[in-house]
């Protein structure tokens, strides 16, 4: 109760705070120096042209950017929310359909394909939703609003520079309101980065190919450290009195020791003792436990939630069976 009380003073303060006004002329000032700074990073004219030409500001973006949850839900009830049957059944037909594509990127990344389709799954559905937003409009109005402007505006260079580079026309670079991208929700950074032309066809299309969508999924986790002698880790019971200190990624002990203390897996899970692993639990020492390895880091790279990492790694073993 008190913790609620708490939150809503935060929410007034910062919500007061806040005398947010767009103004057009300043908005097309702020467009026309966008468009001479990339310009000047040696951007073609003309496609930086039409690209900030077609900018136009967008208050429902600034408004979903400054909603606040309103109750902070439990891991269990978002596992609920997330991790259904229909998404599950529908991981287990893609994995059927693609199967060849998804061994052959797997061996190709060293990363198992269950990874892949269980991100796929959680970013979009499959490809189910990937967000009919602008993303130069919507990147534009986070950039000019300046919550986080140097972000925003670093991801609307990169989004420019994406079209530079011909991988998508205008008009379907689409995504999320906050800038993510295609099949897998890419953030133009990460794009640039990681993403990957795996039909070699000259473009990374992660919007409409899922020959280019898999292996720049498989090709972000083999980046960021991936090591596919192992997977996720799995769910355990903690033995009584097990310290709640002892729940965080900081603290990494071979599987061996935490048997030895107590931690015992759940469904028969074995795994080679000498394996490096945490102990994870996302809703505190009375909620589900899970024993991670250091790929659970690797999806916390993707996305910083215990939440979303470990729905990761449970989607994975379903779409596995
Ligand atoms: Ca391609």
């Amino acid at each position: 109760m008190f913790r609620i009380l708490i939150i809503s003073l935060v929410l007034v303060v910062s919500g007061s705070g806040y005398a947010w006004a767009y103004d057009a002329d300043s908005f097309a000032t702020f467009k026309l120096n966008l468009q001479q700074e990339a310009i000047a990073k040696g951007l073609s004219p003309a496609i930086v042209k039409e690209a900030m030409d077609s900018v136009q500001y967008l208050p429902k973006v600034i408004e979903l950017d400054r909603k606040q949850p309103e109750k902070k839900i439990t891991f269990a009830e978002y596992k609920n929310n997330i991790l259904t049957d229909a998404r599950i059944n529908k991981g287990r037909e893609m994995f059927k359909e693609h199967r060849a594509e998804l061994e052959r990127v797997s061996k190709q990344y060293g990363v198992q394909p269950e990874y892949i389709v269980a991100l796929w799954g959680m970013e979009t559905n499959y490809g189910g939703y990937k967000g009919n937003w602008g993303v130069m409009s919507a990147l534009a109005t986070l950039a000019y609003e300046g919550r986080r402007a140097e972000f925003f505006k670093k991801e609307l260079m990169n989004a420019m520079r994406i079209l530079d580079e011909g991988h998508i026309e205008l008009s379907g670079l689409r995504g999320s309101w906050a800038g993510a991208l295609g099949h897998n929700q890419f953030m133009p950074s990460s794009f640039l980065e990681l993403a990957v032309d795996g039909d070699k066809d000259g473009r990374k299309d992660i919007w409409n190919d899922l020959n280019d969508v898999f292996p720049s999924s498989a090709n972000y986790l083999a980046q960021k450290g991936w090591n596919d002698a192992y997977g996720w880790g799995y769910e355990v019971t903690l033995p009584a009195g097990f310290p709640e200190s002892l729940l965080t990624r900081e603290i990494k002990k071979p599987v061996s020791e935490w048997l030895k203390m107590g931690v015992v897996p759940i469904g028969g899970k074995q795994s080679n003792s000498r394996i490096q692993a945490s102990i994870v639990a996302p809703d505190g020492i009375d909620g589900a436990a899970y024993l991670v390895y250091s790929n659970y880091d690797v999806i916390m790279k993707w996305n910083r939630s215990l939440y979303f990492a470990t729905t990761v790694g449970l989607l994975a073993d379903a779409v596995r069976q």
